[in-house]
């Protein structure tokens, strides 16, 4: 079997606000993109890898805009349910925009362990009670996850390390979505994938190149193949982003310099006042500092 698996879609009618191109068009460029691939490479299924949607919900037609998409595809597509695609609540898939999607038959949703041309493969849904025991399988199968799997150890809680997923599996694939960034984790007789994020919709992805994942059963062997989306610096609003962080940076120094100071007086607006003007800080700075210290005295 030759499959591609599509890392998180996260589709969406809402604008991200770092975008600066035209959004909406670039979406479906990318599932004109797969359909294409899809035909050149002669693959026999698709699996979506959860996050399919940024939202649990959609307009009409903008929902109506992904079934005409994902007919085209002309191979069977299955997913697994991400935490986006449900706000969290896989219970409630029936009630989202995927949900639509397995309802119509265009997706069909994978179970924990369904055979596919001949071969096991394990849908592992986005789950708050993510562990290690997931993943125990038979040697060969394919095991689909929308959970923190990561290469190396990460500033997140709730992560598993793709090195002791493969220690669990000891002979098979997994495959994951929701960490965004693309990895490979291959040792002798595993495979931890990951193809990364489709939709760019944060400014952190900047540097992806959105890319889907060929496999072939019969060998065990994959590529990633890129979409040829634009560059991210393309896309995302750097200027503006940037700017927001020299602010946010100037803002904080600002902060900084008030607290190191010793108060001699309790009048903390006079002195923010006094400290803004002697380092020339603009006038609406010095106001956000001055409401910033009101909620921190109220809270404190
Ligand atoms: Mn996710």
């Amino acid at each position: 079997m030759r499959f591609f698996a599509v890392g998180d879609l996260q589709l969406t009618d809402k604008i991200p606000i770092r975008r600066k191109d035209n959004f909406i068009d670039a979406e479906f460029k990318k599932l004109k993109s797969i359909g294409n691939l899809v035909r050149e490479n002669h693959v026999d299924v698709l699996f979506l890898l959860g996050d399919v949607f940024d939202y649990s919900t959609v307009s009409l037609w903008f929902i109506n805009r992904i079934v005409q998409e994902f007919k085209l595809f002309n191979v069977p597509v299955y997913s697994i349910v991400g935490n986006h695609d449900v706000a969290g609540r896989v219970e409630g898939v029936h009630e989202t925009a995927l949900g639509n999607l397995f309802e119509t038959g265009i997706v069909k949703r994978l179970s924990l362990v369904q055979y596919i041309n001949g071969i096991c493969v394990r849908g592992i849904d986005y789950t708050t009670n993510h562990n290690l025991d997931l993943y125990k399988a038979d040697p060969g199968d394919i095991i689909l996850s929308h959970n923190m799997i990561v290469p190396t150890p990460f500033p997140y809680t709730d992560y598993l390390l793709a090195c002791d997923v493969a220690n669990i599996i000891k002979k098979g694939v997994v495959i994951c979505g929701h960490y965004h960034i693309p990895f490979e984790y291959v040792n002798e007789n595993v495979k931890v994938l990951n193809p990364g994020v489709i939709v760019r919709t944060d400014i952190t992805e900047i540097d992806t190149d959105p890319s889907v994942l060929l496999f072939n059963t019969a060998d065990q062997s994959y590529k990633f193949l890129s979409l040829n989306s634009s560059r991210g610096v393309d896309v995302f609003n750097t200027e503006e982003y940037n700017k927001d962080k020299v602010d946010e940076l100037n803002l904080q120094d600002f902060i900084s310099a008030i607290r190191s100071t010793q108060f001699q007086v309790c009048d903390i607006e006079a002195t923010v006042q006094r400290i803004g003007k002697d380092l020339n800080i603009e006038d609406n700075v010095i106001k956000e500092v001055i409401r910033r210290v009101k909620i921190a005295k109220v809270s404190a």
